[in-house]
Order: structure tokens, then sequence, then C-alpha cells
């Protein structure tokens, strides 16, 4: 999985991506001018994936990752700047925006004040103009060769003219209702303001559990149409130093502040919620192994994320949950709990699952 972290310059998106990654690279107070975005790539915590290794001792352990990219600050009506930033947007599973909410008067703003309703509202209308434009070309393209005699695809042409609509009544297009179909017909075109979006909020350390910063929260969540729990408050400041310690050391120091969860785990959680993504397991002697999948996929699907043989050749699926096998502690004593049960290709997968799958090669 790929998150974009993005935002106006300064806002801190380095400072995120460091408290995320674990990294260390320069922020600073000016707007930075890099020639290539920067990537980390992180392991997606999960005890789980951590229990079922010590209890399988296996010769690898492998979590799911997530990796996050950094690149310049948007900057408003600059479609020439922006169009860089696009670009990588559109390789992105979801996009993180940083909306600067910390008053540090050292650190330059772009639109000379701190207004962070302002800036995410900015943010979204770029991600709209980008859309836009490219539809506005699609279309114009569309009516061109319908001049040259070329029969258009009315089905396709409708539904961009829709797009287009919601677009002008200042709608991204990841809210539209779309079928499946639809969806999937739209891919190929990369639409920025389509990717799902959480915005992180950078807080100074003063407003930390503030009502001001619930407020905000609340304000920005609902101007712009978001779910609140994808609006998150922190502090990139205090995260990315929690970023640089160690385990141990950093759950002193969360509890100290009276976080919760640091920043690292709090983006991938919501990420995971907000793109409807669950992981099953796998285990064994060899590997014990994490696999994200969308919510919803069937067993069969499941196996082809492990490899399309699998998903070919499909017998069953065997079946049990992490929590049933926890309490048992083992397998044999699961399969005598009657936890163990073969499932077909249609089964629908939990979270948590873990899979043994059956097949013909
Ligand atoms: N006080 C305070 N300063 C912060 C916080 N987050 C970032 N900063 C500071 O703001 C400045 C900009 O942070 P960066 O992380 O470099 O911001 P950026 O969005 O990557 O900036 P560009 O890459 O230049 O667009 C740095 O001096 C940071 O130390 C915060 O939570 N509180
Ligand atoms: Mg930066």
């Amino acid at each position: 999985m790929n998150i974009a972290i993005s935002g106006l310059s300064n806002a801190g998106k380095t400072t995120i991506f460091n408290a995320t990654t674990g990294l260390n690279l320069e922020t600073t107070i000016y707007a930075s001018v890099i020639e290539t975005p920067h990537r980390g790539s992180v392991k997606v915590p999960d005890e789980r994936v951590d229990w079922l290794s010590s209890v399988f001792k296996p010769k690898k352990t492998t979590h799911s990752t997530i990796e996050y990219t950094d690149f310049i600050g948007l900057i408003r009506g600059d479609m020439d700047n922006n169009r860089k930033v696009f670009d990588l947007l559109k390789d992105a599973d979801a996009i993180v925006d940083v909306v600067r909410a910390f008053k540090e008067p050292a650190v330059v703003h772009p639109e000379n004040s701190v207004e962070p309703l302002r800036d995410a509202r900015t943010l979204e209308v770029e991600l709209l103009l980008s859309d836009l434009e490219l539809l506005e070309k699609r279309l114009a393209r569309m009516d061109e060769a319908a001049k040259r005699g070329k029969k258009p695809d009315e089905a396709e042409r409708k539904l961009l003219i829709k797009c287009r609509e919601f677009i002008e009544d200042e709608h991204p297009l990841r809210n539209l209702p779309l079928t499946p179909e639809q969806w999937k017909s739209l891919r190929h075109l990369q639409f920025v303001s389509i990717k799902p979006k959480i915005i992180v909020l950078n807080i100074s350390e003063a407003d930390m559990g503030s009502r001001e910063t619930e407020n905000l929260v609340v304000a920005i969540a609902t101007e712009l149409g978001y779910k609140p729990e994808h609006v998150i408050p922190l502090c990139g400041k205090i995260e990315m130093e929690i970023g640089q310690l160690q385990p141990d050391e950093a759950s002193d120091f969360l509890n100290a502040l009276g976080i919760k969860e640091p920043a690292c785990k709090r983006l991938i959680s919501v990420c995971y919620e907000a793109l409807e993504l669950i992981s099953f397991l796998t285990v064994g002697e060899d590997e014990v192994k994490s696999w994200t999948i969308n919510k919803g996929s069937s067993a069969v699907q499941a196996a082809g994320k492990i490899h399309s043989d699998i998903e070919k050749g499909f017998i069953r699926a065997e079946v049990v949950s992490y929590d049933a096998f926890k309490a048992a502690g083992s397998m044999a004593e699961a399969r005598k709990h009657g936890s163990v049960n073969l499932h077909g290709k249609t089964y629908i997968v939990n979270d948590g699952d873990i899979i043994n799958f059956r097949f013909n090669v």
C-alpha cells in the first residue's frame, strides 16, 4: 500500500513523514525544493503476527508494509508546481493531507497566516481543479473525434459529464455515488480527487487535547464532508521525536504526554479503515505472514493474493479465527474445539482469519 503525504509547503509534511517512518530527514523553516520524492517503507504493526511468530517460531516473520512518499508542497493556483505533486498522488492508494494548525512565527506560512480550515479547503480545491482540467480535455477530445465521424461512447460521455457537474459543485469524486463498473471505467483516467483522503491536523503541543482542537476537527470535517475520525489532530514535532525512540522508551514518553497511540500506528489504522482493508494471516514453521486485502474479499480472492496458482487450483480454505486460535493455544486444540472450519471459494474472509489453503497445482 502506498500513502502519499501532501499539503501546503511548511505544513509539516516531512515532519509527519519522519514520525511515521522513523527516518530523520531534514525539516526546514522555508519551503523545501527537492527533485525527487522521499520514500520510506514501514511494517504495519500487528500484535497478532508477533504473537503467532512466538508460537510457531518460524524461519521468517513478515508483516504487511506501507510505503509513504513525501514531496514538495502544493501552491494555491500554481498548476505547474502542483502537477508534479499530482503525478505522485496518482500512484497512491490514499492521500494524507497535512494541514498546519501549529503557530510558530519562525516557520514561514505560504499564505502568511495560520488558518487550518482555509488551507484544508485550498488543498481540496487544487485537487478539484486538476480533475476538472482532465475532464475538460477528455470531453473536448471526444467532441473532436465525434466531428471526425467517430461514434462517441455515450455511456462514458454521460459519466464524465456527471463527474464534471459534481466537481463544479465543489465535491471531490471520492464522494460521487457510482456503481463498481463505473468506478472501474474511470480508473484509467487517474483522477486525484477520487483517492481516499485523510487529514492530519498538525497542532501545537499546547493544543493537544484542547477543546479548540476538537472544535477545529469538527469544523473541518463538517465543512469538507469528511468523517470526523478521518481528521486526525496530532503534534508533528512531538510525534517525530517519538518516531526516533526505541519502543520501550516511546511508551513511557507516550504515557507522560497522554497520547494513546503514536502517529505511526494511528495513521495506519485510520488508513486501513478508510480504505476498507483487512488482514488475514498464514502460519507455519517456514513463515508467519500477514496479508492485506479488501474487506469483503472471498477466500479465492485471498488465495490469489498469495499466488495465482493457489487461486487457480483452489480446493478449500481451512480457517480459524485468530481469537479462537489464541484461546486454544495450538492448532490441535483449536481443532478439538471445532474452531477450524473448511470453507469454499465464496467464503468471505474476516479480519484476523488464519487460513491454510488447500489447492491443486
Ligand atoms: N512548533 C511546531 N513546529 C513544527 C511542527 N511540525 C513541523 N514544524 C516545523 O515546521 C517547519 C516545516 O516543517 P517540515 O516538516 O519541513 O514541513 P514540510 O511541509 O515538509 O515543508 P516543505 O517540504 O518545505 O513544503 C520545520 O521547521 C518544523 O520543525 C509542529 O507540530 N510544531
Ligand atoms: Mg518537506
